[in-house]
């Protein structure tokens, strides 16, 4: 058996360790105990990270105690797994999380104050582990936490990168990227499994061999590595379930060529071992946008069937028998990433364990599910055949039977002509000739969902129009969710004591409970008690500027946060476009009576996505003369953060006044940072997109700022050929702040710099930039009054908070779990 599945023997009653105490004396004494015999070194020699390695080892024999009793009752019990395929996992920091759902943070705090320890010092050391890009890998990260909170047995299946997603600077404005190493000084978390190898093929051919009347399929690769587990555990809420994220590590199964080692030749006898590990070396930083690199695809592939192995050798353990495989496993495909899975298992059930293809089909089908994250075309995987027959040529013949039998269907269905056909077919015949992964994804899965209501309709009406109507009921939504642990408990400690304090501590075990602070919304009171947390944290967030950037920021200012991915669709040039316009109106009408605010941006660019560098370093060029300016007063600040990652967030969440959610609508499949701010009372500016539409149904339309062109309408102008130029030239604002930018006054006298960008948005305005901008900007304008009554701000902030419980991930994954997975309490 694998080591998920510890054998029982190993862990009867009796040998099973005592329950830990949990006291400030024990926890002391124990931290003192790493430190010394763990570490060597004594309390006065210890230094902050010392003392980092010490509490994280103390949390994690707690956490271990809990992580095998939840290993020993899933097999126990039989109950059905939920393996969770994805390439990317973003947790960030797990040391204060870990803490916190264990009820550890008064003893810790406790225990290390009596060495003049401060734990929120110790935690800042811990490195974040950024094993993703953005949204996509946030949630899977939410997921996990949410899965082991609300008692889902779940297994995150994903890749241990060497380096996870690059580190941002800033340099003369301009985003320069550098490499991350989380990795550096060790990872306590994680724990290899080298009983857990699997070696994974590329290349090579497949022959085939007739046997007891049937023919068998063989496949020989030309090369193969070696698949490596590391075991992270997922605490959830009371620590009550501790589930495993399993990453791989990519070996060479013979590291070092000894026939070439021996005869001299050195490096050439360690090129094998590197070619293998650079398997996993590196993240890819292209978020919804395909990068197409064979290493990619190697990357997907390899993940892929180790899970696969790894899932197939834990249930025959079990079991001894794969005919269930799909009442006891369910595998989700976070994207289309781990798309080639659908080959690869039936590669494993038909050619390695002797099963019908029919009955393989089935199994697999009901085996599998797959979560759509996006509808930009540029973003859908599609891999040029020739790549794919040579690295996965088996792979590619299970592929073409499985797409025999889809246009078989289709052609027997009532309504399916050439056209429909080929937008079915698993194969573009259009590009010169490649493999769509969505398609894959589809046929192979049993339930296929989009991450909102709108994104679900969007899916159903053009990518998978045609599979929908060939299988009308497998597309479901499943909206996105955040969870409230790290997003307010632990990111929010002021305000979780305050809803404490109002409606007692019920809304940590539920969350639905905090809809009674609705009722508190309007009492003097409380909104002045809500107003000073947020105050403080906005406090906190000013201090980190002041320290990062040399920039002073007014708590008493609008705090008006974009903080993502830099992104075209996410229009983060229309808020600065905004932005320039209040900067000029500012100038020429001192006299009235402005709303100060603070614009504040965060966000990554893909290294080879120019237009996304472009933006940023215009909000940068824009802060420094805005900031500088000394007619402005202080009454406009602009800040751009660099180096946007989860634990950043976990600062920017509760500090902000105002959630800019502005993407042209039709574009965001979800958004969770909408959620995250929301919850921790941030109002919304927001444009009819991905979950602020049910957002909106939620807090109520009194509550939430919509504005701008909605789906259908960006759709249909867009069809009709919209330009930029006929807006701009009636919208004399607009038209300043592009004329001004376009002719050097933020780009130091360069008038080319912001050429393209600008000219972009005059000629075909496809993210309907000039399109929103007037709506934009006359809602900003009605909130700048809504500032100036302080009670009417803090009681929408406060319904706000109150009314986001919806949006907790342990509701997307109960959803799931019911609907999709049949899996977890009450299955
Ligand atoms: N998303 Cl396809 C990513 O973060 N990366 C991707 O490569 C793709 C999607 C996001 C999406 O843009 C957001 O709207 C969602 O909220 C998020 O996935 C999670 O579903």
């Amino acid at each position: 058996a694998s080591s998920l599945a510890v054998r029982p023997s190993l862990l009867e009653p009796g040998d099973k360790s005592q329950p830990r105490l949990n006291d400030t004396d024990t926890i002391a004494k124990e931290i003192v105990e790493k430190l010394t015999y763990s570490i060597g070194k004594t309390t006065g020699a210890a230094r902050l990270h010392d003392w980092l390695e010490a509490t994280t080892l103390v949390v994690r024999d707690r956490v271990i105690d809990n992580w095998f009793n939840s290993t020993i009752e899933t097999r126990r019990s039989q109950a059905k797994r939920v393996c969770y395929l994805s390439m990317e996992f973003l947790i960030g920091r797990l040391l204060r999380d870990a803490i916190s759902n264990l009820g550890l943070t008064d003893p810790i705090r406790e225990a290390l104050a009596r060495y003049d320890v401060e734990l929120d010092l110790v935690e800042l050391l811990e490195p974040d582990a950024a094993l993703g890009n953005g949204g996509l890998g946030r949630l899977a990260a939410c997921f996990m936490e949410s899965m082991a909170s609300v008692g889902v047995p779940g297994y995150g299946y994903g890749i241990r990168y060497v380096h996870g997603f690059f580190r941002q600077e800033i340099v003369d404005g301009a985003q320069v990227e550098l490499p991350e190493t989380w990795l550096k000084h060790g990872n306590p978390w994680e724990f290899e499994r080298r009983e857990s190898s699997y070696e994974i093929g590329f290349g090579g051919k497949v022959t085939s061999i007739e046997e007891g009347g049937r023919t068998r399929f063989v496949w020989r690769p030309a090369e193969r590595v070696l698949a490596v587990a590391y075991d992270t555990p997922a605490v959830g809420w009371r620590g009550a379930h501790v589930n495993t994220l399993r990453l791989w590590s990519a070996q060479s199964l013979d590291p070092i060529l000894l026939d070439a080692f021996n005869a001299g030749d050195h490096i050439g006898a360690l090129l094998e071992s590197n070619k293998a590990e650079a398997i996993t070396r590196v993240l890819y930083p292209a978020d919804s946008h395909q990068a197409g690199q064979e290493l990619r695809l190697r990357q997907e592939f390899f993940f892929s069937s180790a899970s696969l192995q790894d899932i197939i050798r834990h249930h025959l353990a079990q079991y001894d028998d794969l005919t269930n495989l799909a009442d006891k496993v369910a595998i989700q495909l976070n994207d289309t990433h781990p798309a080639v899975s659908v080959a690869e298992l039936m590669r494993l059930l038909v050619d390695v364990h002797g099963m019908e293809w029919d009955e393989a089909w089935t199994i697999t089908r009901a085996t599998f599910s797959y979560t759509n994250h996006t509808l930009l075309p540029e973003a859908l995987e599609t891999w040029p055949i020739h790549l794919f027959e040579r690295l996965l040529p088996r792979q590619m013949q299970i592929i073409y039977q499985i797409n025999a039998g889809v246009l078989r269907e289709a052609t027997q269905g009532q309504g399916f002509d050439d056209r429909t056909i080929s937008a079915i077919s698993l194969i573009d015949e259009g590009n010169g000739r490649r493999v769509r992964m969505g398609q894959l994804a589809f046929v192979g899965s049993h339930a296929v969902n989009g991450v909102s209501a709108l994104h679900t309709e969007l899916m159903k009406q053009t990518v998978f129009h045609d599979l929908h109507k060939l299988y009308p009921s497998r597309i479901e939504n499943k909206t996105n969710g955040v969870t409230p642990r790290r997003w307010l408990h632990q990111a929010n400690p002021g305000l979780s004591k305050l809803i404490d304090e109002t409606i007692g501590p019920g809304f940590r075990d539920d969350i639905d409970e905090i809809a009674k602070l609705d009722r508190h919304a309007d009492d003097a009171a409380f909104q002045e008690r809500f107003a000073a947390v947020k105050r403080e944290a906005k406090q906190r967030l000013a201090t980190l500027v002041q320290e990062r950037l040399a920039i002073g920021l007014d708590p008493a200012a609008i705090f008006d946060i974009q903080v993502k991915r830099i992104h075209e669709y996410k229009r983060q040039l229309l808020n600065i476009l905004e932005t320039v316009a209040l900067y000029e109106q500012i100038r020429s009408l001192p006299h009235l009576d402005w709303t100060p605010r603070v614009k504040i941006f965060a966000g990554k660019a893909a290294p080879s996505y120019v237009q996304a560098k472009e933006i940023i370093h215009l909000a940068g060029d824009v802060a420094r003369v805005v900031n500088s300016d000394p007619t402005v007063r202080g009454l406009l600040k602009v800040v751009f953060l660099p180096n946007y990652n989860v634990s950043l967030a976990e600062i920017i969440m509760p500090a902000a006044d105002l959630s800019e959610q502005i993407s042209t609508a039709g574009l965001e499949a979800s958004g969770t940072g909408n959620m995250k701010f929301a919850l921790n009372g941030a109002l919304t500016i927001g444009t009819l997109d991905g979950a602020n539409v049910e957002m909106l149904e939620h807090i109520g339309e009194d509550n939430i700022f919509i504005f701008g062109l909605k789906a259908d309408e960006v759709a249909k102008m867009r069809a009709e050929g919209h330009g930029g130029q006929a807006v701009i030239n009636g919208q004399p604002l607009l038209r300043s702040a592009i004329d001004s930018i376009s002719s050097g006054v933020f780009s130091q006298g360069d008038p080319g710099r912001y050429a393209n960008l600008m000219n972009s948005i005059r000629d075909r305005d496809w993210w309907m930039i000039a399109a929103d901008f007037r709506a934009y900007w006359d809602t900003q304008r009605r909130l700048d009054v809504l500032w100036k009554d302080r009670a009417a701000w803090n009681a929408i902030a406060a319904r706000n908070t109150a009314r986001m419980s919806w949006f907790s991930s342990d509701r997307s994954i109960r959803e799931y779990a019911r609907d999709i997975w049949k899996a977890g309490p009450g299955a």
